[in-house]
């Protein structure tokens, strides 16, 4: 399918998808995010796509909102009278769409990640960075509170403490400083992004992709669960996981000391 604001590659059991609107640093606006939404939904059924790798083009990750459309200048249109419903109808089915793949899903941050962006880039299951990438919690630098989940991974990721400190201060962080704060995945040199990221991609899709899956429902079941409600979802899970093919695989490559040859079923 073609996209207007997106690229879109399938390679090596990855889906690559690239926010293409370089000139606003990738912001969203409806259109691009109505394209997103939509290719996340097709990344669910391509049973062979085993990952997906999240990045932007030109110099930017994603700079949030596109704030032309939510609060054009004077006379230059309406902007967008109820932030609610935006936010409703845009971001959340975005954040709920990449935490409910059951696929691991790798951001690759080529540079800045401000406001819903930074966001965007947490809801991942990896995050690398480019070594000149940051990271923005830009809401309050306009009035605005921090959402598409920045209030639900920011602190579950670097603490209460530093999560408050970026969300308030809207300081940038550096790629570097985010690896350090256990915000992020890993750091490389910029020019080695798109490689980096790509190869990663690919030896994700080249696991136990069925077991990654259940793994991330696991790890999305832990940021609810009590112990003894996630010990039994554990139990469960460990019974899907013994019935694929890859763990026959697995044990079978352990026992004849041979690298396993994993198709994800
Ligand atoms: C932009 C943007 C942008 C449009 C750069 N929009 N053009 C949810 C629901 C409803 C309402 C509102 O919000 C939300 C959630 C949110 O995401 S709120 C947070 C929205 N994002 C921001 O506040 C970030 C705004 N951008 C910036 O602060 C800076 O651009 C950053 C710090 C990201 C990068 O700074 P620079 O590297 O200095 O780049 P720049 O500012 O020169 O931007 C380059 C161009 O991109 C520029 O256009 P121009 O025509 O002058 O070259 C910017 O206007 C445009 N751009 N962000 N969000």
């Amino acid at each position: 399918m073609a996209h207007q604001f997106l690229k879109t590659e399938s390679a090596e059991g990855v889906l690559s998808i690239t926010l293409n609107r370089p000139e606003v640093l990738n912001s969203f606006h409806a259109p691009m995010a109505a394209e997103m939404q939509a290719v996340l939904r097709t990344a669910g059924e391509d049973q062979a796509m085993r990952a997906v790798l999240i990045t932007g083009a030109g110099r930017g990750f994603c700079a949030g909102q596109d704030l032309a459309e939510a609060a054009p200048p004077p006379g230059a249109g309406d902007g967008l009278a109820d932030l609610a419903a935006h936010v409703r109808k845009v971001y959340n089915p975005i954040v709920l769409a990449i935490r409910s793949l059951e696929k691991p899903v790798v951001a690759a941050v080529n540079g800045v990640a401000a406001g819903a962006g930074a966001s965007l880039a947490l809801a991942c299951d990896f995050v690398i960075a480019a070594d000149n990438a940051s990271f923005i919690q830009a809401f309050s630098r306009i009035g605005l509170v921090p959402d598409t989940g920045a209030t639900f991974f920011l602190p579950r990721l670097v603490g209460t403490a530093r999560a408050t400190a970026m969300m308030m201060l809207a300081e940038k962080v550096t790629a570097p400083q985010a690896l350090a704060a256990g915000m992020i995945y890993r750091v490389v040199p910029a020019a080695q992004l798109q490689t980096e990221a790509s190869g990663f991609a690919a030896s994700l899709a080249r696991q136990a992709t069925r077991g990654l899956a259940l793994t991330k429902r696991l790890l999305n079941a832990s940021l609810a669960n009590d112990l003894a409600a996630q010990l039994e979802l554990e139990a469960e899970l460990q019974g899907a996981a013994g019935r694929t093919e890859d763990y026959a695989e697995g044990v079978a490559a352990f026992h004849q000391k041979r690298p396993p040859n994993f198709t994800g079923k």
